[in-house]
């Protein structure tokens, strides 16, 4: 059974009010007149199970702040005065925060002062990690990968969201796009999950600076396209810094005729196995799937940008938290065709990061039993529509936005098993049957496979199991089938 996730009201927000410092530069941190209060509100947990324990506890005012009541129950904030009420329905709470306004003052304080340094900041001084970064940094880091590496580095816009901001990815390759495999990998579907931006950020950074200097880097810029959407739900994003520190949704507004809390899940927006268990028919609810498959930009970009791009073969949809690696299938809960080359994979991944970063074993599985049942979700259509492997991180934490000192980890944690889900797609990558890298596949490169064969080089070892014959030739014929 998965664990309990436990939320850390102290790192993270409801809504969070950030005073405009006199020298920023023009991204207003949310005034704290727009910004919702939680004074006198206490964070906690509660013992709800089912739908009916959700809708007592919500009739005497208390706001479920989890995505969905797990088996261990949920964690809720509760306005002042309710707990003894709670207690009268019979249910368990444990204070998790006792002061939520307090927490979020302080964190916002926290944040505001390290973005005031980092705006100031001289040649060299500090770093984008030191703390969570707003839009117009996250823009200008990107521009600053750019300007390191322009032979590297390059800039794409995939779409627009709902309130027209763009939405941004990073293309890192060392030439040769298009007849190699592409890895694509986005941060922030959720808006809340902050720590996924820093963490897709710091592997860009890491592959710019790393290429001609690491080898396993430099071999895998060679031989991968890296496609990374650092915010994908660019409005949602914005609204957590601005308004509502715990939002998860995008910013779909709602008719006038309809409730006023809405937003859509991108996470429940794709078009397989849409509309099923495992999300939501109701525009209030945080796994809202919205009116139809693709209805969202965000996710209609995303699909048309993998539509123009057939090279990708590979995946991330990074969240957070959880400490989890998860894969197809999310919505049905029978194994899937690929089952076992992904649990070996989530495995070998998860033993990098137990050696590397002491954070205690991340959980391997498919989503829909390692977590719970997920209709629309990202990781089946990249699987079935979008030809990639592809898995999600849940990212460490005890929270959403966990304490400044935790990024910089959290970041690390998952870097070297994502080099491996790479190496891994690119050595069976059918792009390998271009064996003269001339972007063609033709007769040319079958005498290369076989004078490579002959010479027992490592590029004729097909089937990856060091030795060559018979296996190889056929693997290399299925993959210069496929290509050519
Ligand atoms: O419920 C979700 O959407 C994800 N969990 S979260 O706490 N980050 O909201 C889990 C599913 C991730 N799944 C896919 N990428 N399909
Ligand atoms: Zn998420």
């Amino acid at each position: 059974m998965r664990r309990y996730r436990f939320i850390s009201f102290v790192s993270l927000g409801l809504a969070c009010g950030f005073a405009m410092p006199a020298t920023a530069a023009a991204q207003p941190l949310a005034g704290d007149a727009g910004a919702a209060r939680y004074d006198g509100q206490v964070g906690a947990h509660i013992d709800a199970r089912t739908p009916e324990d959700l809708e007592r506890l919500e009739s005497i005012g208390a706001a479920l702040v989890s995505c969905e009541l797990s088996p261990a129950g949920g964690d809720f904030i509760l306005p002042p005065g309710t707990i003894a009420g709670a207690e009268a329905l019979g249910f368990t709470i444990t204070i998790v925060e006792p002061d939520v306004q307090g927490a979020l003052d302080r964190e916002s304080a926290r944040i505001r002062a390290s973005l005031d340094l980092y705006r100031q900041r001289g040649e060299g001084e500090g770093s984008f990690f030191d703390d969570y970064r707003p839009l117009p940094e996250v823009d200008a880091f990107i521009d600053e990968l750019i300007a390191r590496r322009p032979d590297l580095v390059s800039r794409f816009e995939i779409g627009q969201s709902h309130e027209g901001r763009p939405i941004w990815g990073m293309r890192i390759s060392a030439a040769q796009d298009g007849c190699k495999p592409a890895f694509i990998l986005n941060g922030l579907t959720h808006a809340r999950e902050w720590l996924t931006v820093m963490n897709v950020l710091y592997l860009a950074e890491q592959l710019v600076d790393g290429y001609g200097v690491d080898p396993q880097v430099t071999d895998l810029v060679d031989r991968v396209e890296w496609l990374i959407i650092p915010v994908l739900n660019p409005d949602g994003y914005e609204y957590t810094w601005t308004t509502e520190r715990f939002w998860r949704k995008n910013r779909r507004e709602p008719p006038p005729s309809a409730p006023t809390r809405w937003g859509v899940d991108p996470n429940r927006n794709y078009s397989f196995r849409w509309g099923l268990a495992g999300s939501s028919g109701n525009p209030a609810s945080q796994t809202y799937r919205g009116p139809a498959p693709f209805s969202e930009p965000e996710t209609r970009a995303l699909r048309d940008f993998v539509f123009a791009t057939p090279q990708i073969r590979a995946h991330n949809d990074v969240h957070s938290y959880g400490h989890d690696i998860l894969f197809p299938w999310s919505q049905l809960t029978e194994p899937s065709p690929d089952h076992d080359e992904y649990q070996a994979l989530g495995d070998a991944m998860a033993d990098l990061m137990v050696e590397t970063h002491d954070v205690g074993r991340w959980s391997v599985g498919p989503l829909s039993t390692t977590l719970y049942r997920v209709s629309g979700g990202s990781t089946d259509w990249f699987y079935v529509e979008g030809g990639a492997m592809s898995l999600t991180y849940e990212l460490r934490g005890g929270s959403f936005n966990p304490e400044a000192s935790e990024i910089l980890p959290g970041c690390r944690d998952t870097y070297e098993a994502t080099l491996l889900h790479a190496a891994h797609v690119a050595d069976r990558s059918s792009f390998r049957a271009d064996m003269d890298n001339d972007c063609d596949f033709d007769f040319d490169d079958v005498l290369a496979f076989l004078v490579a064969f002959g010479a027992g080089e490592d590029a004729a070892d097909f089937d990856a199991d060091a030795d060559h014959d018979i296996d190889d030739v056929l693997a290399f014929l299925a993959a210069f089938g496929e290509m050519s």
